[in-house]
């Protein structure tokens, strides 16, 4: 298996850590080029989850027994970890979420539903996931606040030359991504941090596609939220995170109301607990927070710096060999890149692509990728797009490009 040179780790050794890499699709070795939409579990997660059923599984929070303590002690410790794996004060200022698109909704809900009035500005980007759209629109309507963009270049960067006339003192709140998931465009967030807030407003960074892939600390990016999922990196579904600011997280009201978000209730009101319990209503995903701080070990214990090392040299080797192909046009930055390429090919409409790429066990993702805007600001209805991990390796990328040059024969 192929070694990337520049760096120590040995990743044919780690990619056995994936017990679901060695299966078949369609007859052929699995070439799994999803991770983006969601990433593969090393055996270390899976363990840790069936050890928390086998050994832990309580309630937490609210039982007086020892169960209960196990469970409870390994929620929060699992909070305590993420919030050191993204660099915040405290572990307060970490809410468990269902996901990145939890935790934008609970902001824009929570958040915006106390402090945006009519004529306030949410500045976004064109290169928004859908999740990072929506829930402002939403948001709009029912406050009559408005929406503002920055536009994306041709290169698949932000056109930051139209700042300055979008960043006007009405803007509450600039929400942006860190790495786009169709583009891979990586986003300089600490300048456009910097810049938000010279002009008083705060900033919510979509962290879904770099959280797993690449270090992040919130106080050196100086923004006010970070929203990540688990699932993307290496933890469960149905967990995530929202970073916020202590004294913002403070000043927020709830968002759903139920068991556990409470300090007494009458028949009339409630007196809610601090953040971050006062944004957990109910019985929290305990075991996707004790998978996702599993998850994290895992990262960690490889290293970050490493893993974009790795996963970037992927996407730009991809991005190069394929356009090896005739007729095909690849998207995003060549520079510098996510772990991820998305292209078009004149030979065949990217689902046909997808489905043909399927015969041969590789697994790509073909569509619009909840990027809509995105993909018309580009003139395409979607995209194939090919997502990597640190358990892919450039051997795969190669029968990639076998693959994608036997599908130009059949299509034509
Ligand atoms: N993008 C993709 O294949 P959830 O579904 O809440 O875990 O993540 C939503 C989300 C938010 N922001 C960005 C930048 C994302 O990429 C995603 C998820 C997947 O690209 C599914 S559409």
């Amino acid at each position: 298996m192929h070694k990337i040179a520049t760096s120590d780790v040995d990743w044919s050794v780690i990619r056995k850590d994936f017990p679901i890499l060695g299966e078949q699709a369609h007859g052929h070795p699995l070439i799994y080029f999803d991770s983006a939409a969601t990433s593969q579990k090393p055996r270390a997660v899976i363990d840790v989850l069936r050890r928390y059923y086998e050994h832990e599984n309580a309630n937490v929070h609210r039982g007086l027994h020892e169960l209960s303590s196990r469970a409870t002690e390994a929620y929060e410790k699992s909070r305590q970890r993420v919030a050191d794996y993204i660099g915040a004060v405290r572990a307060d200022e970490i809410v468990f979420t269902r996901g990145t698109t939890e935790s934008i909704n609970l902001v824009a809900q929570a958040w915006g539903g106390k402090f945006i009035r009519e004529g306030d500005v949410i500045l976004l980007t064109v290169m928004e996931h859908h999740s990072n759209l929506v829930p402002w629109q939403l948001l709009a309507e029912r406050t009559g606040a408005r929406l503002r963009f920055v536009g994306v270049r041709d290169d698949g960067t932000l056109d930051l030359k139209q700042l300055p006339s979008l960043l006007t003192p009405e803007v509450k709140l600039f929400a942006f991504t860190h790495i786009s998931n169709s583009l891979g465009t990586i986003n300089p967030v600490a300048e456009l941090c910097e810049k938000a807030h010279a002009v008083g407003a705060l900033t919510l960074v979509d962290a879904a596609q770099s959280a797993g892939h690449l270090p992040i600390d919130v106080q050196e990016l100086g923004c006010d939220f970070l929203a990540f999922s688990g699932h993307k990196m290496c933890g469960p579904t149905g967990i995530g995170a929202l970073y916020g600011r202590g004294e913002i997280l403070d000043s927020m009201p709830p968002w759903h109301g139920g068991g556990e978000m409470i300090v007494s209730v009458t028949l009339e009101k409630s007196a809610f607990k601090k953040a971050p319990h006062r944004f957990e209503a109910g019985t929290p995903n305990i075991a996707g927070a004790i998978g996702l701080a599993a998850a994290i070990q895992y990262i960690e214990q490889i290293g970050r710096p490493a893993i974009f090392e790795h996963d970037s040299h992927l996407a730009r080797y991809a991005a190069e060999r394929l356009t090896e192909l005739p007729g095909m046009r690849v998207f995003g930055p060549t520079e510098e890149r996510g772990a991820l390429v998305g292209f078009v090919m004149d030979a065949a409409h990217p689902h046909d692509l997808t489905t043909f790429a399927d015969q041969y066990g590789l697994a790509l993702r073909g569509g619009h990728h909840c990027n809509q805007p995105l993909m018309r600001r580009f003139g395409v209805s979607g995209t194939t797009r090919a997502s990597f991990y640190f358990y892919n390796t450039t051997e795969e990328i190669d029968r990639m490009i076998e693959i994608l040059d036997a599908a130009v024969r059949f299509f034509s």
